[in-house]
């Protein structure tokens, strides 16, 4: 390689280099990750993934470092001749085959037993249904009787026709608001069932660390509990193409009190009846 080609070479590499520096300045990284989230299982679920994103990592900085090493140093154009004399070697053979099993048994435990946990609905003290329809959702509080459809907000509705005027920048929460929030308490953990009317779609709030398919014919079944002290309002979507408006049936999701949503409960029923 002539020098100049080398120099425009390296020239661009640090170039590349410098680019990358810049970006952390910019970008909001947090959002390259999953959220804690607001539940004791939404953390555990966000340190089951960084252990195990720090291990795949580290296998992988070994490997490919090992891997790099013997590609550069004993390269051809060095002179390296391929060693023919040692074709078995029982010792690192078993090493290499060990190695990975303890390492895969060790990380199988820890995430077998979220399965489980995540499976087990026992000593909930709520239970809500969600039924997905194109393009809406339905909440019914099995306990108490109140249901409701919940639907895009108006306003992101009437902006988001062709050719309606309205600029989507003027509407809060564009895309993102319903009419009739779901409204949950905190503190509790709340069995929701899952099913649809039409075809497959999925409830997803990522900030409880959850999401499973409303299946048609079928009853899924997952938990949320929303921390004691984190009331608030929480936003998720369809995650299951379900058709063309598949992207505008979001989910709200509001978590009060205890005290407030036995009131707001209370409210719903008298309303309803
Ligand atoms: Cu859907």
């Amino acid at each position: 390689m002539s020098i100049a080609k080398r120099n425009s070479r390296l020239s661009a590499i640090a170039g590349a280099l410098a680019t990358l520096a810049a970006v952390p300045a910019r970008a909001d990284w947090s959002l390259l990750n999953m959220p804690r989230g607001v539940s004791e299982l939404s953390r555990e679920i966000y340190d089951m993934h960084m252990i195990m994103l720090w291990i795949c990592l580290a296998i992988a900085i070994l490997t490919f470092g090992a891997m790099a090493v013997a590609m550069i140093r004993f390269r051809k154009s060095r002179g390296a001749v391929a060693d023919t004399r040692m074709l078995h070697n029982a010792r690192l053979e078993a090493a290499w085959t060990i190695v990975p099993v303890v390492i895969l048994i060790g990380m199988a435990i820890p995430s077998v037993e979220k399965l489980i946990k995540i499976e087990d609905t026992t000593g909930s003290q709520l239970t809500i249904k969600v039924t997905g329809y194109q393009w809406q959702w339905h909440y019914e509080y099995l306990d108490s009787g109140v249901a409701f459809f919940s639907r895009l907000a108006r306003s992101s509705d009437r902006a988001r026709q062709l050719g309606s005027g309205i600029d989507p920048n003027t509407v809060d929460n564009y895309l993102l608001d319903v009419d009739h929030p779901l409204v949950v308490p905190t503190g509790t953990k709340i069995r929701v069932l899952l099913t649809a009317n039409d075809v497959i779609h999925a409830w997803w709030v990522p900030a409880f660390g959850m999401k499973r398919d409303a299946i048609p014919g079928f009853i899924n079944e997952m938990w949320i509990a929303v921390d004691k002290d984190k009331p608030g309002t929480y936003r998720g979507q369809c995650a299951e193409l379900c058709g063309a408006d598949h992207g505008f049936m979001p989910i709200v999701v509001i978590a009060k009190p205890k005290a407030e949503f036995q009131a707001w409960l209370a409210q719903q029923k008298a309303a309803q009846s």
